[in-house]
Protein backbone atom coordinates (compact mmCIF):
# COMPACT_ATOMS: atom_id res chain seq x y z
CA UNK A 1 0.00 0.00 0.00
CA UNK A 2 2.20 2.84 -1.38
CA UNK A 3 0.64 5.83 -3.72
CA UNK A 4 3.11 5.11 -6.35
CA UNK A 5 2.73 1.68 -6.63
CA UNK A 6 1.76 0.54 -9.80
CA UNK A 7 2.31 -2.76 -9.62
CA UNK A 8 0.28 -3.70 -6.87
CA UNK A 9 0.47 -7.19 -5.42
CA UNK A 10 3.65 -8.07 -8.24
CA UNK A 11 6.31 -5.96 -6.32
CA UNK A 12 9.10 -8.44 -5.23
CA UNK A 13 10.21 -6.22 -2.29
CA UNK A 14 8.16 -3.40 -0.66
CA UNK A 15 9.87 -0.72 1.50
CA UNK A 16 8.51 0.20 4.60
CA UNK A 17 8.61 4.10 5.62
CA UNK A 18 6.96 7.53 6.64
CA UNK A 19 5.90 10.50 5.16
CA UNK A 20 6.00 12.31 8.05
CA UNK A 21 3.46 15.44 8.40
CA UNK A 22 3.57 15.67 4.74
CA UNK A 23 0.39 17.20 2.89
CA UNK A 24 -1.00 14.74 0.42
CA UNK A 25 0.72 11.97 1.89
CA UNK A 26 -0.28 9.63 5.14
CA UNK A 27 2.58 9.32 7.84
CA UNK A 28 3.03 5.66 7.58
CA UNK A 29 3.25 6.64 3.80
CA UNK A 30 4.29 2.51 2.43
CA UNK A 31 3.26 -0.67 4.08
CA UNK A 32 3.35 -4.04 3.32
CA UNK A 33 -0.27 -5.67 4.04
CA UNK A 34 0.67 -9.61 4.07
CA UNK A 35 -2.53 -12.29 3.89
CA UNK A 36 -2.44 -15.78 5.15
CA UNK A 37 -5.54 -18.11 3.87
CA UNK A 38 -6.26 -20.24 6.81
CA UNK A 39 -8.98 -22.32 5.68
CA UNK A 40 -7.26 -25.69 4.55
CA UNK A 41 -5.52 -25.38 8.07
CA UNK A 42 -8.63 -24.66 10.41
CA UNK A 43 -12.29 -25.01 10.37
CA UNK A 44 -13.86 -21.59 9.46
CA UNK A 45 -17.41 -19.75 10.01
CA UNK A 46 -17.64 -21.63 13.40
CA UNK A 47 -18.47 -18.03 15.37
CA UNK A 48 -14.52 -16.17 17.01
CA UNK A 49 -15.27 -17.73 20.25
CA UNK A 50 -14.37 -20.65 19.06
CA UNK A 51 -10.61 -19.86 18.23
CA UNK A 52 -8.61 -19.90 21.05
CA UNK A 53 -4.91 -18.60 20.20
CA UNK A 54 -2.00 -20.05 21.88
CA UNK A 55 0.87 -18.90 19.45
CA UNK A 56 0.67 -16.48 16.56
CA UNK A 57 4.05 -15.38 15.02
CA UNK A 58 4.39 -13.52 12.08
CA UNK A 59 7.92 -13.28 9.90
CA UNK A 60 9.19 -10.84 7.00
CA UNK A 61 12.24 -10.95 6.34
CA UNK A 62 14.69 -7.52 5.49
CA UNK A 63 15.90 -7.68 1.59
CA UNK A 64 18.25 -4.71 1.56
CA UNK A 65 21.61 -5.00 3.74
CA UNK A 66 22.84 -2.19 6.30
CA UNK A 67 20.47 0.27 5.41
CA UNK A 68 19.08 0.88 8.93
CA UNK A 69 19.91 0.23 12.08
CA UNK A 70 17.46 -2.20 14.88
CA UNK A 71 15.17 -0.30 17.35
CA UNK A 72 13.83 -2.85 19.68
CA UNK A 73 11.08 -0.88 21.26
CA UNK A 74 8.09 1.56 20.67
CA UNK A 75 9.23 4.86 20.58
CA UNK A 76 7.04 7.63 22.04
CA UNK A 77 4.34 9.12 19.07
CA UNK A 78 5.94 12.41 19.67
CA UNK A 79 9.26 11.85 18.82
CA UNK A 80 8.15 11.68 15.22
CA UNK A 81 6.27 15.55 15.89
CA UNK A 82 8.61 18.40 14.10
CA UNK A 83 11.18 19.18 16.31
CA UNK A 84 9.60 23.08 16.80
CA UNK A 85 6.28 21.37 18.02
CA UNK A 86 6.18 22.07 22.25
CA UNK A 87 5.21 18.52 22.66
CA UNK A 88 8.11 17.35 20.77
CA UNK A 89 10.59 14.50 22.18
CA UNK A 90 13.79 13.38 21.37
CA UNK A 91 14.01 10.08 20.53
CA UNK A 92 16.11 7.82 22.65
CA UNK A 93 17.53 5.28 20.43
CA UNK A 94 18.31 5.06 16.96
CA UNK A 95 15.69 4.20 14.28
CA UNK A 96 12.29 3.52 14.34
CA UNK A 97 10.75 0.06 15.38
CA UNK A 98 8.92 -1.69 12.56
CA UNK A 99 5.25 -2.57 13.49
CA UNK A 100 2.15 -4.79 13.04
CA UNK A 101 -1.35 -3.76 12.97
CA UNK A 102 -4.60 -5.05 12.37
CA UNK A 103 -6.11 -4.16 8.76
CA UNK A 104 -9.59 -2.27 8.14
CA UNK A 105 -10.99 -0.82 4.74
CA UNK A 106 -12.65 2.06 3.02
CA UNK A 107 -14.23 2.52 -0.28
CA UNK A 108 -16.75 -0.75 0.43
CA UNK A 109 -13.55 -3.53 0.87
CA UNK A 110 -13.55 -6.54 3.62
CA UNK A 111 -11.14 -8.95 4.39
CA UNK A 112 -12.20 -11.60 1.42
CA UNK A 113 -12.67 -8.68 -1.32
CA UNK A 114 -9.74 -6.90 -0.30
CA UNK A 115 -6.68 -8.61 -2.69
CA UNK A 116 -3.36 -7.75 -3.30
CA UNK A 117 -3.82 -5.89 -6.41
CA UNK A 118 -6.39 -4.12 -5.16
CA UNK A 119 -5.88 -0.28 -5.99
CA UNK A 120 -4.38 1.95 -3.46
CA UNK A 121 -7.64 4.22 -3.46
CA UNK A 122 -10.46 4.96 -5.61
CA UNK A 123 -8.81 8.53 -6.42
CA UNK A 124 -5.84 10.00 -8.48
CA UNK A 125 -3.19 9.18 -5.70
CA UNK A 126 -0.89 11.85 -7.80
CA UNK A 127 -3.03 14.54 -6.73
CA UNK A 128 -3.94 13.29 -3.08
CA UNK A 129 -2.63 10.23 -0.95
CA UNK A 130 -3.81 11.28 2.42
CA UNK A 131 -6.53 9.68 4.12
CA UNK A 132 -7.88 7.94 1.22
CA UNK A 133 -6.05 4.22 1.52
CA UNK A 134 -8.38 1.34 1.25
CA UNK A 135 -6.74 -0.89 3.16
CA UNK A 136 -5.02 0.68 6.18
CA UNK A 137 -3.22 -0.09 9.71
CA UNK A 138 -5.67 0.50 12.31
CA UNK A 139 -6.37 0.86 15.84
CA UNK A 140 -9.40 -1.33 17.13
CA UNK A 141 -11.61 -0.56 19.83
CA UNK A 142 -14.01 -3.54 22.21
CA UNK A 143 -16.13 -2.95 19.17
CA UNK A 144 -13.25 -4.00 17.03
CA UNK A 145 -14.23 -0.35 15.36
CA UNK A 146 -11.35 0.71 13.73
CA UNK A 147 -9.65 4.02 13.68
CA UNK A 148 -7.30 4.63 10.80
CA UNK A 149 -3.61 4.78 12.08
CA UNK A 150 -2.35 6.19 8.79
CA UNK A 151 -1.95 9.24 9.80
CA UNK A 152 -1.41 9.01 13.22
CA UNK A 153 1.43 11.52 13.94
CA UNK A 154 -0.49 14.64 12.43
CA UNK A 155 -3.29 14.13 14.07
CA UNK A 156 -1.63 12.85 17.58
CA UNK A 157 -3.32 10.34 18.01
CA UNK A 158 -3.06 7.70 20.83
CA UNK A 159 -2.85 4.32 20.26
CA UNK A 160 -0.62 1.53 19.73
CA UNK A 161 0.48 -1.23 16.88
CA UNK A 162 -0.03 -4.89 17.65
CA UNK A 163 3.40 -4.86 18.94
CA UNK A 164 7.01 -3.97 17.54
CA UNK A 165 8.91 -6.55 15.32
CA UNK A 166 12.33 -8.30 16.93
CA UNK A 167 15.71 -9.20 14.75
CA UNK A 168 17.12 -12.35 14.45
CA UNK A 169 20.13 -13.23 12.51
CA UNK A 170 19.54 -17.10 10.74
CA UNK A 171 21.09 -18.42 13.93
CA UNK A 172 18.21 -17.17 15.91
CA UNK A 173 20.11 -15.12 18.11
CA UNK A 174 18.48 -11.28 18.40
CA UNK A 175 20.52 -8.15 16.80
CA UNK A 176 21.94 -6.07 19.22
CA UNK A 177 20.23 -2.50 19.62
CA UNK A 178 21.44 -0.38 17.24
CA UNK A 179 23.34 -2.07 14.71
CA UNK A 180 22.60 -1.92 11.21
CA UNK A 181 20.51 -4.59 9.56
CA UNK A 182 21.84 -7.29 7.35
CA UNK A 183 20.20 -8.88 4.57
CA UNK A 184 17.91 -11.56 5.80
CA UNK A 185 17.58 -10.51 8.92
CA UNK A 186 14.18 -12.11 10.42
CA UNK A 187 11.41 -9.29 11.73
CA UNK A 188 9.48 -11.26 14.27
CA UNK A 189 6.12 -10.49 15.47
CA UNK A 190 4.80 -11.71 18.69
CA UNK A 191 0.73 -11.28 17.53
CA UNK A 192 -0.05 -12.07 21.38
CA UNK A 193 1.84 -9.63 22.82
CA UNK A 194 -1.26 -6.87 21.82
CA UNK A 195 -4.18 -5.70 24.01
CA UNK A 196 -7.31 -7.81 24.04
CA UNK A 197 -8.89 -6.20 21.27
CA UNK A 198 -6.20 -7.49 18.91
CA UNK A 199 -6.12 -10.95 20.21
CA UNK A 200 -10.25 -10.87 19.20
CA UNK A 201 -8.72 -9.70 16.09
CA UNK A 202 -6.90 -12.88 15.63
CA UNK A 203 -10.20 -15.02 16.70
CA UNK A 204 -12.26 -12.88 13.97
CA UNK A 205 -9.37 -13.89 11.89
CA UNK A 206 -9.71 -17.56 12.15
CA UNK A 207 -13.34 -17.47 11.86
CA UNK A 208 -13.05 -15.92 8.39
CA UNK A 209 -10.12 -17.99 7.36
CA UNK A 210 -8.08 -15.13 6.26
CA UNK A 211 -5.90 -13.24 8.56
CA UNK A 212 -4.60 -10.12 7.11
CA UNK A 213 -1.77 -7.71 8.56
CA UNK A 214 -0.43 -4.42 8.10
CA UNK A 215 3.76 -4.07 8.59
CA UNK A 216 4.60 -0.50 8.99
CA UNK A 217 7.35 2.73 10.33
CA UNK A 218 7.46 5.47 11.09
CA UNK A 219 10.95 5.88 10.15
CA UNK A 220 10.95 8.57 7.62
CA UNK A 221 11.72 8.02 3.65
CA UNK A 222 15.06 8.83 2.41
CA UNK A 223 16.85 8.63 -1.18
CA UNK A 224 15.37 6.16 -3.85
CA UNK A 225 11.48 6.03 -4.30
CA UNK A 226 9.55 8.45 -2.01
CA UNK A 227 11.99 11.07 -2.32
CA UNK A 228 14.84 12.88 -0.70
CA UNK A 229 18.56 12.79 -1.65
CA UNK A 230 21.58 10.14 0.11
CA UNK A 231 20.72 6.30 0.63
CA UNK A 232 17.60 4.54 1.82
CA UNK A 233 17.64 4.11 5.18
CA UNK A 234 14.58 2.10 5.98
CA UNK A 235 13.42 -1.07 5.38
CA UNK A 236 12.89 -3.19 2.50
CA UNK A 237 11.20 -6.63 3.26
CA UNK A 238 10.81 -9.95 0.84
CA UNK A 239 7.45 -10.43 -0.92
CA UNK A 240 6.37 -13.78 -1.68
CA UNK A 241 7.26 -12.89 -5.43
CA UNK A 242 11.21 -12.33 -4.99
CA UNK A 243 13.12 -15.07 -6.48
CA UNK A 244 15.67 -15.17 -3.89
CA UNK A 245 12.92 -15.06 -1.16
CA UNK A 246 11.68 -18.33 -2.69
CA UNK A 247 14.58 -19.91 -2.98
CA UNK A 248 15.67 -19.08 0.40
CA UNK A 249 12.13 -19.29 2.27
CA UNK A 250 12.33 -15.77 3.11
CA UNK A 251 8.76 -14.65 2.26
CA UNK A 252 6.34 -13.80 5.13
CA UNK A 253 5.50 -16.65 6.70
CA UNK A 254 2.77 -16.88 9.92
CA UNK A 255 2.96 -19.46 12.46
CA UNK A 256 0.39 -20.30 14.82
CA UNK A 257 -1.05 -23.06 17.43
CA UNK A 258 -5.20 -22.58 17.56
CA UNK A 259 -6.81 -24.95 20.01
CA UNK A 260 -10.77 -24.95 18.21
CA UNK A 261 -12.71 -25.79 21.77
CA UNK A 262 -15.92 -24.02 22.98
CA UNK A 263 -16.45 -21.33 24.05
CA UNK A 264 -15.98 -20.38 27.64
CA UNK A 265 -12.89 -23.14 27.38
CA UNK A 266 -10.46 -20.30 27.13
CA UNK A 267 -7.36 -21.85 27.33
CA UNK A 268 -8.26 -24.30 25.09
CA UNK A 269 -8.07 -27.53 26.79
CA UNK A 270 -11.06 -28.80 26.65
CA UNK A 271 -12.20 -28.26 29.93
CA UNK A 272 -14.01 -25.51 31.55
CA UNK A 273 -12.35 -25.27 35.04
CA UNK A 274 -10.89 -23.25 37.17
CA UNK A 275 -7.89 -21.97 35.17
CA UNK A 276 -10.32 -20.63 32.31
CA UNK A 277 -12.32 -19.05 35.69
CA UNK A 278 -9.29 -17.50 36.15
CA UNK A 279 -9.09 -15.96 32.56
CA UNK A 280 -13.10 -14.78 32.59
CA UNK A 281 -11.89 -12.67 35.52
CA UNK A 282 -9.01 -10.97 34.12
CA UNK A 283 -11.32 -10.00 31.45
CA UNK A 284 -14.39 -9.07 33.64
CA UNK A 285 -11.69 -7.06 35.26
CA UNK A 286 -11.46 -5.20 32.60
CA UNK A 287 -15.38 -4.92 31.47
CA UNK A 288 -14.02 -3.14 28.04
CA UNK A 289 -12.16 -6.88 27.11
CA UNK A 290 -13.99 -8.96 24.75
CA UNK A 291 -12.04 -11.79 25.07
CA UNK A 292 -14.58 -13.76 27.72
CA UNK A 293 -17.28 -11.95 25.84
CA UNK A 294 -19.54 -15.12 25.69
CA UNK A 295 -23.35 -13.32 24.69
CA UNK A 296 -21.18 -10.91 21.88
CA UNK A 297 -21.89 -7.24 22.92
CA UNK A 298 -18.21 -6.01 23.04
CA UNK A 299 -17.99 -5.85 26.99
CA UNK A 300 -17.26 -9.14 29.37
CA UNK A 301 -19.76 -8.31 32.26
CA UNK A 302 -22.25 -10.33 34.55
CA UNK A 303 -24.25 -11.60 31.29
CA UNK A 304 -21.47 -12.81 30.38
CA UNK A 305 -20.41 -14.73 34.15
CA UNK A 306 -23.77 -16.39 34.00
CA UNK A 307 -23.19 -17.91 30.33
CA UNK A 308 -19.94 -18.88 31.60
CA UNK A 309 -21.29 -21.02 34.67
CA UNK A 310 -23.09 -22.84 33.07
CA UNK A 311 -20.56 -24.17 30.73
CA UNK A 312 -18.49 -24.63 34.35
CA UNK A 313 -20.99 -26.91 35.99
CA UNK A 314 -20.19 -29.17 32.91
CA UNK A 315 -16.75 -29.31 32.92
CA UNK A 316 -16.07 -30.76 29.90
CA UNK A 317 -16.44 -28.89 26.42
CA UNK A 318 -19.53 -30.48 24.81
CA UNK A 319 -19.44 -32.40 21.19
CA1 LIG B 1 12.75 2.61 20.48
CA1 LIG C 1 13.96 5.09 18.06
CA1 LIG D 1 -9.96 -24.80 29.64
CA1 LIG E 1 -20.72 -9.61 26.92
Amino acid sequence: MYPFNFAAGSENRASLFAALRVPGFDDRDSELIVGFDVRGAIPSDAGRLRYKILKAELSVFVENDLAFSYDPTPDPLASSYASTDPEYVADSDPSKPIEVWPVAFRGGFDTQSWQENSPFCNCNPITNAEGVRLAYPALLDNFQQPTDMSRQVREKLPGSPITVGRLFNSSNNELIPGALVPQGTRVRFNLLAGNSNNYVYLQNAMNKGVLLLSVATLEPTSGGPGGGTGGVTYPRIYTKENPTAQALTLAPQLEMTVAYTCAADFDGDDLVDDADFQIFAAAYNELLDARADLNLDGVTDDADFSNFAVAYDELVCPN
